[in-house]
């Protein structure tokens, strides 16, 4: 009897992966390939495609010496036909295969590509959960069910009960569920700041350097120096450096940023457990030890745990659940197309200088450079939330839709309309002032709420909350933020939008 053909994925490199476990070693064969369609159907940033090609390279080294064989097609292979669908086709052919299994992939374009290859390659194929994720697509719809608004703390408390992680009997540890009042302090430019851990590029990584070189040139992004960590040993490396160094201040200074100091005390583990070479309750287990050894104080374990089995699943199941209608929503109606500078860097905005130019350097941003400095800005300045969206997938190494739509369209545009979060994330320069030190060095001044030189997000914080006023207006958190609108002198009022305006009238 022909054996089945076990499709693994880019971001499936976890040997505990379901299509793994329903195969059967000596008998099926495991199919890896490098597709010029997976690379291009956003332009991913050159480090991403360098960090997953080398990691599936790695991988596939890894089952084989597992015991598994492996038929890892490269890029620039000559028959390679360029997309996953045919791939898995030209296998089928070539090793009569009689079934393909595969875990069910994290998109959901490629989810209903792939519910089309059973006709089309005339062969049965059994798309498996994916049980990397704690909280299944059908539990969270379960969660969902009934339920008027979504929050995300709700389901966060369920979660911490469900995996026993900080917790006491039935009670959280510390008596308090989440300690992010303690969590928002700005950090001093001289604290001592650890950085990443980082590896040298091994002849696997040097290969597919000079292949994403070539093929890939015209795509965004620095590809060197390159420094992920392309193995699971690595990532593991790179997560025990994280906890022994950075996790201590994670939670004080996690909404932080500072000029020059790109990863501040956050963990840069997303692209690593995103692509399966970190299991997200393990990362969790990992730092609730150093919690209980006293290496790490409580407001930084809880502030982290939180992030991975609450906001990480959360969003997930938010995608599973409103996907593809999700995509499109636009709340504001926003039509603006992206700013140049978002590719370019090339702005007199400081803050947001300093959170593109990294993005291009390093395929990474912290939390609060994407919330707050790039993804405000579209939303304050009306940006088409389809082409935010598709800059995010495209630049950062932890991207891929699941994680990255909800978390730009529902947190950082308010396109879903409070699906997702309560209010909008919108601040104006006062808020860039307090947590950063970006301001102190801005050709605009932070102090100055409208004219020329006056930093732009001032102006543009109160147009966007007036301009929305009927959407919005009735939102009980923004009470507070139209009475002072109101209480404005009619003057100044006038002001704010001018210079809104000709801002907005100036944006390429
Ligand atoms: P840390 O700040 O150290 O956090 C620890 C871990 O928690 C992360 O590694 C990640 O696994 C998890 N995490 C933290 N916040 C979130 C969140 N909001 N959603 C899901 N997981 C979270 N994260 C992605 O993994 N991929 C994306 O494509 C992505 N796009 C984003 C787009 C926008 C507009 C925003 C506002 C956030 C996005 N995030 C995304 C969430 C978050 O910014 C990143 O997970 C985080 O910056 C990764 O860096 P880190 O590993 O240093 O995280
Ligand atoms: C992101 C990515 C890239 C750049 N290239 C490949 C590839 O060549 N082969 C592959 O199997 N996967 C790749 N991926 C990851 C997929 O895009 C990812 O599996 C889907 O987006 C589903 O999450």
């Amino acid at each position: 009897m022909a054996g089945d053909l076990i499709l693994v994925l880019g971001d499936q490199l976890t040997p505990r992966l379901s299509a793994l476990r329903k195969a059967r070693k000596g008998r099926d064969l495991v199919l890896m390939a490098e597709v010029a369609e997976e690379a291009t159907y956003v332009r991913h940033h050159k480090k991403k495609i360098a960090f997953l090609f080398s990691a599936m390279r790695h991988f596939s080294d890894e089952l084989r010496d597992a015991g598994w064989d492996v038929e890892y097609v490269r890029l620039d292979s000559d028959a390679n036909t360029g997309s996953l669908g045919g791939e898995v086709g030209r296998a089928v052919r070539r090793h009569g295969s009689g079934r393909v299994l595969v875990t069910e992939p994290g998109e959901w374009r490629l989810l209903q590509d792939m519910r089309g290859w059973q006709e089309r390659l005339s062969v049965p194929v059994e798309i498996l959960p994916d049980d990397r994720f704690l909280v299944s697509k059908e539990e969270f719809a379960a969660w969902a069910d009934g339920r008027k608004q979504f929050r995300m703390e709700h389901f966060y408390r369920g979660m911490r009960r469900r995996t026993g992680l900080l917790m006491e009997g039935d009670a959280p540890c510390g008596g308090c569920w989440n300690f992010d009042a303690e969590n928002r302090k700005p950090a001093a430019p001289d604290l001592f700041m650890p950085e990443p851990h980082r590896e040298e590029p091994d002849r696997t990584t040097g290969e597919v350097l000079d292949l994403v070189e070539e093929r890939f040139a015209d795509h965004f992004g620095d590809l060197r120096p390159f420094w992920f960590a392309v193995t699971r040993a690595g990532a593991e490396a790179a997560l025990a450096h994280f906890i022994s160094v950075a996790l201590p201040r994670f939670g004080d200074f996690q909404d932080a940023m500072l000029r020059g100091r790109k990863f501040l005390y956050h963990a840069v583990v997303s692209q690593y457990i995103n692509a399966g070479l970190l299991d997200p309750l393990e990362v969790c287990r990992k730092v609730e030890a150093a919690y209980a050894a006293g290496e790490v104080p409580l407001n930084a374990a809880e502030g982290f745990i939180r992030q991975v089995i609450g906001w990480r699943e959360y969003v997930r199941g938010i995608y599973w659940l409103k996907m593809p209608d999700y995509a499109d929503m636009n709340f504001f109606g926003a039509a603006r197309p992206l700013p140049e500078f978002y590719w370019t860097g090339k702005t007199d905005m400081a803050c947001l200088a300093a959170a593109i130019g990294q993005t291009r350097e390093e395929a990474y941003a912290h939390h609060i450079q994407r919330l707050m400095v790039t993804g405000n800005f579209a939303m304050l300045a009306g940006i088409e939330p389809r082409a935010v969206h598709e800059w995010y997938l495209a630049v950062y190494a932890d991207a891929y839709e699941w994680v990255e739509l909800p978390n730009t369209l529902g947190m950082s545009q308010f396109a879903d309309g409070g699906l997702l979060g309560s209010k909008p994330y919108a601040a104006g320069g006062n808020y860039m002032n307090r947590m950063s030190d970006y301001c102190g060095t801005c050709r605009f001044d932070v102090k100055r709420k409208t004219g020329a030189g006056a930093c732009p997000f001032n102006a543009l914080y109160w147009d966007f909350l007036v301009r929305n006023r009927a959407l919005i207006g009735d939102n009980p958190r923004l009470g507070q933020v139209y009475r002072t609108w109101d209480r404005m002198a009619e003057e100044k009022r006038a002001a704010y939008r001018e210079s809104a305006a000709v801002f907005l009238s100036g944006l390429r």
